[in-house]
């Protein structure tokens, strides 16, 4: 009986994450659900990629920027989301209020907040949890997870389904390597066996090493949606 209740409530999220991933497809928005512990590091990433993304823009064509919005998912506050806020872009929070995890309902509810059609790139940060938020498809385009240096190098044997399903893994905080005995080496084996295909940056959010290379790798996924979708 158990069985059959957690099944039909991960069909029933299904059925929702579908229809997300519709809605996002006619408004032409790429969506990365970005998954990780507590304290990785995925708001300062965030922030990161939006001040590369500010500084790109001034470099080039603004009509090239891309617009980027935000849904912050915690278990209560709104500190990441007053974070994020500070680069003049959309920011919606989601209170789980106990739940672990985002569910597809609850990003449906965040994404018809946002203005979707002045919109390219919609960042959703999860609950931080290794576990559960990797079983609950909710509409994205990408899952990506981040991993930090200091959580230790054997996470990939512990929390599979994470390094599974993720087709994106950040390796953050690698200024902290000299200060660990975190082992590069164990990591990219761990990784390769697990999800062989995954894509995987190193990277200092805090120092920005690595970090452009990231940015221009995600750039190009969400304009060769666009692309597709506008051919
Ligand atoms: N040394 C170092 N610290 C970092 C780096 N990235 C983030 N931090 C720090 O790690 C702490 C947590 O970063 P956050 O970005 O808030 O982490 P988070 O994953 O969003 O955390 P939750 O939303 O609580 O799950 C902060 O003190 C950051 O300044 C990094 O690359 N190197
Ligand atoms: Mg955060
Ligand atoms: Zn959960």
């Amino acid at each position: 009986m158990k069985v059959q209740v957690a099944t039909s409530l991960l069909e029933a999220n299904d059925i929702i994450a579908r229809d997300n991933r519709k809605l996002l497809a006619e408004s032409g928005v790429y969506l990365l659900n970005l998954m990780s512990s507590p304290g990785s590091g995925k708001t300062t990433i965030i922030e990161r990629l939006l001040r590369l993304e500010e500084e790109e823009a001034v470099l080039s064509d603004q009509s090239r920027r891309l617009k980027i919005g935000v849904i912050e998912g915690d278990i209560q506050g709104t500190k990441d989301a007053e974070r994020v806020e500070r680069y003049h872009i959309p920011v919606v929070q989601i209170n789980t209020y106990g739940a672990c995890h985002l569910d597809a309902r609850m990003v449906r509810a965040a994404l018809e907040d946002l203005p979707l059609s002045d919109l390219d790139l919609v960042f959703v940060e999860n609950v931080g949890n290794l576990v559960c938020p990797a079983e609950f498809d909710i509409g994205e385009d990408l899952k990506a997870m981040v991993l930090s240096v200091a959580e230790g190098d054997d996470k990939p044997e512990k929390y599979p389904l994470m390094f599974k399903e993720s087709a994106l893994i950040i390796l953050n905080k690698v200024d902290l390597l000299p200060y660990t005995d975190f082992n590069m080496d164990a990591l990219d084996e761990r990784v390769l066996s697990i999800n062989p295909s995954a894509q995987v940056f190193k990277v200092s959010a805090r120092t920005g090493d690595g970090m452009e290379d990231l940015y221009r790798w995600l750039k190009g996924r969400v304009l060769s949606k666009k692309c597709a979708i506008t051919t």
